[in-house]
């Protein structure tokens, strides 16, 4: 039988002898030269089917209407159908893995073995679909109401956010924390349901849990140990930091509402969820010592969007690396269409077809976009240099990659000695406490989201093993918090809340190791670049957040080598090519922050500030006493008890 089904997908291949399969020789020379021509066919579908779906995508995303979306669904329809079919016909292949000994073509085979939540029956994947997407409607269609104006219950989460970064009435900002979470944690009923699904997508991907799974693309589950050892590398430098932001919104809120050894209140970090503190304006130890915003000054200077994203291009090819190609000006979107609907969040856009790179970014002339022009073009720079590898490749060599080759350039393009050779800063003064500002302010910006994003993937790995009772899965996030972040929330917690809701990704199944493995690579990435442009070492007087890598090919032909293999290596070994090392090794990060580092222990030394944290109350019990209830008004409740995603089992 399985004979039968084997001679379809060779052609009918004649086999001599050198091996013995079940019966019947095989000539692996022959068998290899038959996987060889099944992977170029697949090649060529699935280049030919992807420029269909992304094509479609795209004409949908730039113009948002029913006929697009139509289109849309058809073509991910027929791309679905070509994945599946083509899944299984690579797992006959690898069961024949005794009698391949190419590695190259094992390692593709393996690289095609994975297909995600799409092996499910058909029954179970819609069903799936259906729960991820129903979820994301609940978290996309949430909105919160007006602290001063109850009844106003409209504002959108961009709205919430900007409150969250303003606001420095702690009532207002726990209102606004809170109610987000109560209008999104009804997604805990259909959780469990996902939990299941998603454990069995696991096993239908002949993989024991979910965790497995996902970790397949960092080499598989010892990967939660290097993230282990990468967490424990920051956390000295990460706990200086806590005590003094502590210390200085003691001193804006007073210690009422920030206790001097407690954890810290996450509703006062400026963010949704304490992911990323933008606070920096107010705890700046050297206020008026900032770096100039130079927004102003670009748009003095007549930039536009397509001028951006040229001065980009020119950076790049200050590398020694390509410019983009014409269709790029022809076809991005570089900005907001008027007389459109679109979807603005940008994207770098690879249309396999080996010709096609676009940006989608609605940008507008700003400091901030000037860096995430540089940042979506690293992006379309990393698809070029792939683009001769096979489909199954042309990814980032793990998927942390493809964010820290656009951390690295974005963080480059914002440093103020590179805004001063653009001829965009004035002048560039060597100032001690000015530098001790930039690298806070960079600080709060990713040495904070590292024990965040450690903490997301470890919470849902545990739910998904079983480790945590579905009883306790809001308490144990709320451990994790407190243990991992040293954070706590502005009132008490309960089993009724399911907070890891509050935030997308658990709600679109998205993983986030990418993000914390992205981040961490990035300083390696950076350190290795800046050695090539010989800015950085043993003799070198500039430190490694001042060096700018802008004109040098050494660094250009690095960067170049790492990006052409895709992920045809393992990663350690595109880690090595570009870094030497083969480890993720966050301790980059910390000599980055060096400066910081000592100025953050001599100033919380100076001011006797505790350094970790001490628990000060409770923060989520199983039940909460009902004299605890906080009032909510009705209003501020979405009921959606016809919710039909909520109603399936
Ligand atoms: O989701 C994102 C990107 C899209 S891949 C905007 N990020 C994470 C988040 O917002 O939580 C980037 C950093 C972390
Ligand atoms: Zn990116």
């Amino acid at each position: 039988m399985l004979l039968l089904r084997l001679c379809s997908l060779l052609g009918a291949a004649t086999l001599t002898v050198q091996g013995n399969f079940d019966g019947v020789l095989v000539d692996t020379r022959v068998l290899e030269a038959a996987v060889k021509k099944f992977l170029n066919e697949q090649d060529e579908l699935f280049s030919s089917q992807c420029a269909k779906t992304l094509s479609a995508s795209w004409d949908y995303q730039t113009n948002i209407t029913s006929y697009n979306m139509i289109r849309l669904l058809a073509a991910q329809e027929d791309y679905k159908t070509l994945q599946k079919v083509s899944w299984v016909m690579v797992g006959r292949w690898r069961a024949m893995h005794r009698y391949l000994q190419d590695p190259a073509i094992m390692r593709q085979l393996e690289a095609m073995s994975v297909l995600g939540p799409a092996a499910l029956r058909t029954e179970y994947l819609s069903k799936y679909t259906n729960t991820v997407r129903g979820m994301t409607a609940v978290y996309t269609s949430a909105t919160v109401c007006n602290y001063h104006r109850p009844y106003q219950c409209d504002l959108t989460l961009e709205r919430a956010k900007k409150i969250l970064r303003n606001s420095r009435d702690p009532k207002e900002l726990a209102h606004v924390w809170r109610t987000w979470r109560v209008n999104t944690r009804k997604i805990r009923r259909a959780y469990p349901r996902f939990v299941r699904l998603a454990n069995h997508a696991a096993l239908a991907n002949h993989y024991a849990s979910k965790d497995e799974l996902e970790l397949f693309e960092y080499g598989g589950v010892d990967f939660k140990n290097q993230m282990a050892e990468a967490w424990e590398q920051l956390k000295p430098l990460y706990l200086q930091l806590h005590a003094y932001t502590r210390r200085k919104l003691r001193q804006v809120y007073g210690s009422q509402v920030v206790s001097e050894r407690g954890p810290l209140p996450v509703h006062l970090l400026g963010d949704m969820w304490g992911q990323q503190w933008k606070i920096s304006k107010l705890i700046m130890p050297y206020p008026g010592k900032r770096y100039p915003n130079v927004t102003n000054r670009m748009r003095k200077q007549r930039y536009t969007p397509t001028l951006m994203f040229k001065v980009a291009d020119d950076f790049f090819s200050s590398l020694g690396l390509p410019r983009m190609p014409p269709s790029f000006w022809r076809d991005s979107l570089l900005q907001k269409p008027h007389d459109r609907e679109v979807v603005c969040h940008s994207s770098a856009w690879d249309l396999c077809n080996g010709q096609d790179y676009r940006i989608k970014h609605c940008a507008e002339v700003s400091e901030e976009d000037l860096a995430s022009a540089h940042h979506e073009m690293a992006h379309l720079q990393y698809f070029l240099h792939y683009r001769h590898q096979p489909y199954a490749y042309r990814q980032g060599a793990n998927p942390g990659f493809q964010e820290a080759v656009g951390h690295t350039v974005e963080m480059i393009a914002a440093t103020p000695r590179h805004l001063y050779r653009l001829g965009i800063l004035r002048r560039l003064e060597e100032d001690p406490e000015a530098d001790i500002n930039f690298l806070l302010q960079v600080a709060l910006d990713k040495l904070t989201f590292m024990p965040f994003a450690y903490l997301m993937d470890l919470w849902r790995w545990r739910v998904f093993d079983g480790t945590y009772e579905e009883s306790e899965w809001n308490c144990a996030w709320w451990d994790l918090r407190y243990n991992v972040q040293g954070v706590k929330p502005p009132i008490l917690r309960t089993e009724d809340d399911f907070d890891p809701a509050s935030k997308y990704h658990v709600d679109a199944d998205l993983s986030y190791t990418r993000y914390f493995v992205g981040f961490v690579l990035q300083y390696q990435f950076h350190k290795a670049l800046c050695i090539k442009a010989g800015q950085y070492g043993w003799n070198s007087a500039i430190p490694l957040h001042k060096c700018d890598i802008f004109r040098s090919t050494e660094a250009g032909k690095a960067l170049r080598d790492m990006m052409q293999l895709g992920s045809s290596r393992p990663w350690p070994e595109a880690l090595q090519v570009l870094t030497g090392q083969r480890e993720m090794d966050a301790s980059v990060m910390r000599e980055y922050f060096r400066p910081l580092e000592d100025w953050l222990r001599k100033d919380n030394a100076r001011h006797g500030e505790y350094v970790g944290w001490r628990s000060d109350g409770e923060y989520c019990v199983y039940k909460k006493p009902f004299l605890m209830q906080p009032t909510i008004h009705s209003s501020t409740i979405i009921h959606h008890k016809d919710d039909p995603i909520l109603q399936v089992n």
